[in-house]
């Protein structure tokens, strides 16, 4: 088995209902390692490049705003990035965060537990997870400096 590392992101969602502690509690119970933590005030930049791949879609303005804290009421733009190692870390985190659209996501997940769709139609669901090894990859030197990282 590969040893990966993946970039979890626990969304201003998450941030307001105080879902902080559960998330690292279930990433904890995967057994994964935590190598990277922080919050981030997200800026409109990082936002968009963080999603850049769907930047073509009809929800792309309000995942900008939803990622930015725009409907939690956050003056800050409260989110807190980790990265997580361990194998198959990419596998571990999206099975710990569920299925992109909370309605399907199984219960037991986090977006299935406590993911919601608002009468605008975004999904709100708690946690990004990485979706493979590029976007891993990727997303991490998007959101880490290499310093803030743990090596061993
Ligand atoms: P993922 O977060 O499970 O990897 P992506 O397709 O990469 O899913 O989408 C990124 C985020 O965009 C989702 O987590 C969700 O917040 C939002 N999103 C994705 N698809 C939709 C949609 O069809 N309607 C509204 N929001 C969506
Ligand atoms: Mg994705």
């Amino acid at each position: 088995m590969a040893v990966e590392q993946t970039l979890i992101l626990i969304k201003p969602d998450g941030t307001h209902r105080k879902l902080t502690g559960l998330v690292i509690d279930r990433l904890d119970a995967s057994g994964l390692d935590m190598v990277g933590a922080k919050m981030v005030s997200v800026s409109e930049k990082l936002a968009r490049e963080h999603y850049k791949a769907l930047s073509e879609k009809p929800f792309f303005p309000n995942l900008i705003k939803y990622i930015r804290g725009e409907f939690h009421g956050f003056k800050d733009h409260r989110v807190l990035a980790m990265a997580y190692r361990g194998e198959n870390a990419i596998a571990k985190g999206r099975a710990v965060a569920g299925a992109t659209n909370p309605e399907h996501a199984s219960p037991g997940t986090i977006r299935g537990s406590f993911g919601r769709i608002t009468t605008a139609g975004q999904f709100e669901n708690v946690l990004h997870a990485s979706s493979d090894e590029a976007d891993a990859v990727r997303e991490i030197s998007l959101w880490f400096k290499p310093d803030e990282l743990l090596k061993g």
